[in-house]
């Protein structure tokens, strides 16, 4: 810390409170270089992070939290406020296993209004908590809510908005508007802010607030005058007649300079006299302060380790990995596919390159669509396309599937469309922690009538069972992990199609039957072919399709096993587990059943092995626990 004058003495929005007004440029300096020397060595979410530390400070500096709420959505911009609010010290654990979260959450900090991970939740959220204050009498608490211009575009911020503005309820929403959602922004909404922020109308608009402000500290005038006078301006402007949120009963401000601190700080004073729903439009940039991510701002969302000075990233792989991951499978295959039949599309919300669907952008750009942060949209989306005999592959990671329930039983399943849901990050994803583990997708779409269900035990399967699911007219979901498969040799083979539920055998056994589903299936073979070596015979069956389930196989190994034991990278609760355990019940079967998965509870974040091992997912897991199971 010895590079820092200021920082080391912030400790809460107190001390923040005891710098003067022109301290603050060089503090937002010195929370910028430190947020840069620890990302740069413990990965995170940097881009946004640079992009948001002068609106934490201004917040922080005008208003009174935690009395007064401050909500950020998705979360991955508050790097400055955890560090403004008491969290300094443990920024190094930042995202680690057993550190603090890399978003705000609620059990760890007062200063967390709300805990957040997924996107569009920040209006909603404080209009319930201004909502709560009105219903309490409390007139004077502030409710601020910070939103990037892409979550925006997620339908429950227009929820949000809706609702806001007709309510008698005092809350600020801050749009943090940086043209980016990870990729760039997309959609009309986007194409109205671009509009909002560089037409010469606003440049004038933008020339006349910045004087304005430097008159009044010349002349000492109230703020409130100020504010007024703004409005002003906005009523008079071109914004008048068309401005989207003054239409929705929002007071519009803006657009600002979010770099801009101490400006920023006389907006903040003014906007807290104001009651109602105001919506103050701040202009950032994705990456500020650190030119590579300036400029290349997609890669720098999340860079993983780079060098503090030049910023180029460390662990780009210039050699080709040994084994590649499952998304650039997905990516080539879908394209592969796509050549061959012109029905194919790819649909993202907002994951492009996260899910490698950017490859067929570039290929197919006009079968490509990135819809946004708008998971349900896409969904549904999907299936009107689905309805006119194209072949959607709707690629949403699955605790952002979660969104989509209802659009996947009422839009999709209910009308038997031709969705192909391809489900990424299943299982426990590491560092984003317990809002982004992918635990429940097999549960939740288990109970869904006409859906498949398939999970890939390794690359080969996943482009089979993506051939597969074109050629079957219902909605057919493929499961996999984030990360790599296990082979190399996966490139330029041959379809294979398919038989729709049916399982297949890894390896013959006598004493214990394991079935698995999906990746995880290699680590119990490997535990069984590690338990040969002590004379004892597992039996490994990879069930393939959890609906519908191979009764078949079922049925042959619950005769031939006194043992069973299911293993999944999903909840313990009514997924494979639970549908062999079903099985059993219905056809009356009295053998033993353990279920390893995902133990019914929040899992943190960490890296994946570390939760594997928490959850006993691991390979010396896994092979305790049979060993104990075969022994008991
Ligand atoms: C429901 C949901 N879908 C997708 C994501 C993944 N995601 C995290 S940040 C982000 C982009 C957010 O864009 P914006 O709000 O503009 O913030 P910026 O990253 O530009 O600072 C996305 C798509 C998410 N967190 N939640």
């Amino acid at each position: 810390m010895s590079q820092y004058e200021l920082l080391p003495n912030i400790d809460s929005p107190a001390d923040l409170k005891k710098l003067k007004l022109n301290q603050l440029e060089l503090l937002c300096e010195e929370i910028r270089d430190f947020i840069i020397e620890h990302t740069s060595v413990n990965p995170g979410h940097l881009g946004s992070s640079l992009g948001a530390i002068e609106l934490a400070v201004a917040i922080h500096y005008v208003f009174d939290t935690p009395n007064d709420k401050l909500v950020w959505d998705v979360g991955h911009q508050a790097y400055a406020h955890k560090i403004i609010t008491g969290r300094r010290e443990q920024f190094a654990q930042n995202r680690k296993y057993k550190g603090i979260s890399g978003f705000p959450k609620m059990s760890e900090s007062q200063y967390d209004a709300f805990g957040v991970g997924h996107s569009s939740t920040s209006i909603s959220s404080i209009l319930g908590m201004a909502m709560s204050a009105v219903l309490s009498g409390n007139t004077s608490r502030n409710h601020i809510a910070v939103i990037g211009d892409g979550s925006m575009t997620g339908g429950l911020a227009f929820e949000g908005l809706n609702n806001a503005g007709s309510a008698k309820a005092n809350i600020l929403v801050i749009l943090n508007d940086n043209g980016m959602a990870i990729e760039e922004n997309v959609g009309a909404l986007n194409s109205y802010f671009t509009k909002l922020t560089t037409s010469s109308t606003y440049n004038s608009f933008r020339g006349k607030i910045w004087r304005m402000f430097s008159r009044k500290d010349e002349r000492g005038y109230p703020i409130r005058y100020i504010i007024k006078k703004l409005q002003a301006i906005v009523k008079g402007s071109f914004l008048k007649s068309s401005n989207l949120f003054e239409s929705l009963g929002f007071r519009y401000f803006g657009p600002i300079n979010g770099h801009d601190v101490v400006s920023m700080v006389k907006v903040f004073k003014g906007l807290k006299s104001i009651q109602g729903a105001k919506l103050l439009h701040c202009v950032t940039i994705k990456g500020k302060g650190l030119q590579e991510a300036e400029k290349s701002q997609t890669l720098y969302h999340a860079p993983g380790k780079f060098d503090k000075e030049t910023g180029k990233i460390l662990e780009i792989a210039f050699e080709p990995a040994k084994v590649e991951k499952y998304q650039k499978v997905f990516g080539e295959t879908i394209c592969e596919l796509a050549e061959k039949n012109e029905k194919i599309i790819g649909i993202t919300p907002a994951m492009l390159s996260g899910c490698s669907l950017d490859i067929m952008a570039k290929k197919f750009p006009n079968r490509t669509f990135d819809v946004g942060i708008a998971e349900q949209h896409a969904v549904t989306f999907s299936a009107g396309m689905a309805t006119d005999g194209f072949i959607p592959f709707c690629n949403i990671y699955s605790s952002f599937l979660q969104r989509a329930y209802d659009q996947i039983i009422h839009d999709v399943a209910l009308q038997n469309l031709h969705v192909i849901f391809c489900i990424d990050r299943a299982g426990l994803v590491g560092e984003d922690g317990a809002t982004h583990h992918g635990t429940y997708d097999l549960a939740f779409l288990r109970c869904i009538p006409n859906m498949i269900i398939a999970a890939p035990l390794n690359e080969l399967d996943l482009r089979n069972m993506m051939f597969t699911a074109i050629n079957i007219k219902a909605p057919f979901a493929i499961r996999y992990p984030r990360g790599e498969g296990v082979r190399n040799n996966w490139q330029n083979q041959t379809f294979e199609k398919y038989e729709i539920g049916k399982g297949i055998c890894l390896k013959e056994g006598d004493d214990l039957a394991i079935i698995s589903i999906g990746h995880i299936g290699n680590t119990a073979l490997k535990v069984a072919q590690t338990l040969e070596n002590e004379n004892i015979k597992i039996g490994v069956y990879d069930i393939r399709f959890l609906k519908p389930i191979d009764s078949d196989l079922l049925h042959k190994i619950l005769s031939k096993y006194k043992t069973v034991v299911t293993i999944e990278n999903g909840s313990v609760i009514g997924g494979l587990g639970g549908a062999v355990s079903e099985f059993m019940t219905t056809h009356n079967y009295k053998n033993r059943l353990e279920i390893i998965g995902i133990p019914d509870r929040f899992i943190e974040q960490g890296t994946v092995e570390e939760l594997h091992e928490e959850c006993g997912l691991n390979f010396e897991e896994i092979l305790s626990r049979i060993f104990h199971i075969f022994r008991s």
